[in-house]
């Protein structure tokens, strides 16, 4: 079984105008997948991207439910919209699969996740078995979530990833992304770690002076990076390019390029 995660990055721009979607690299992606689909298994878990994190940000639903009722009765209007945001992106790359010829079949992120304070807590894997036991390809979203600290919170695909490595220990999990893998510094003047080993991710996070940015209100390559460290504990890890054609074939076959990192 392998992993993907499509980064929001990928499938639309982050910078762009609210729910934009890349439909040709996503089409790009669904062909790659096909190649080696039904001879391996695959779950997809994708980003929010222009969908959901605008939103997210929006309606400060990192923060949590307020006591107050005006604030927390806004809060849950924005959890939903949050929510239905990453419904739509979903329901375009469910869309994408099933018409390159893929079952795809949403799994609604939020229905089957419990976190405290954004990390996860409780996830019914069992129907994601059962999907995959009657081969279908699961794709599962980073999501808003019901938290036992703080009320509302958000899933990033990163957690629901480390947290789907550790229960079905998939042969891979590659991550796809906007830029050619990690790089020691900053992507375009660092130089790209082809090799990564679990025990350098740490230092590296401190020569990143990793802190969230942007619009990403889950922690950008940051959180990547501290979950690939988990992750890789359980299967190998690949960062690659999703936006050039070949590089997710290269890291399925293991010849890739990009970052990896071996068990
Ligand atoms: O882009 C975040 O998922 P991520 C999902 O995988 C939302 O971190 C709703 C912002």
């Amino acid at each position: 079984m392998i992993i993907v995660k499509v980064g929001g990055s990928v499938f639309s721009d982050k910078k762009g105008e609210a729910e934009n979607f890349d439909e040709e690299t996503v089409r790009r992606i669904a062909k790659e997948i096909a190649e080696f689909y039904p001879g391996k298994d695959f779950i997809i878990v994708h980003g929010g991207g222009s969908f959901g994190h605008p939103e997210a940000k929006k309606y400060g639903i990192r923060d949590g439910l307020p006591e107050d009722w005006k604030s927390a009765s806004l809060k849950r209007i924005g959890f939903s919209l949050t929510h239905q945001a990453m419904l739509r992106a979903n329901d375009m790359i469910v869309g994408v699969f099933l018409d390159e010829g893929l079952p795809a079949f949403s799994v609604s992120t939020s229905s089957i996740f419990l976190t405290r304070n954004g990390e996860v807590v409780h996830g019914d894997v069992e129907v994601i078995k059962k999907l995959i036991e009657n081969r279908f390809i699961p794709i599962l979203f980073g999501d808003v979530s019901l938290d036992l600290a703080k009320g509302i919170d958000i899933l990033s695909g990163d957690q629901i990833i480390t947290y789907l490595a550790k229960m079905l220990e998939p042969e891979k999990v590659i991550f796809l992304m906007d830029v050619d893998g990690i790089y020691d510094g900053k992507p375009g003047e660092g130089e790209l770690i082809q090799d990564l080993k679990r025990a350098e991710i740490g230092p590296l996070l401190e020569r990143l002076h990793c802190t969230a940015a942007g619009t990403d209100v889950t922690g950008g390559i940051c959180n990547k990076l501290r979950e690939a460290a988990k992750i890789a504990e359980h299967s190998e890890v690949w960062f690659v390019n999703g936006k050039i054609p070949g590089r997710l074939g290269g890291a399925v076959r293991g010849d890739g390029f990009g970052t990896r990192i071996a068990r």
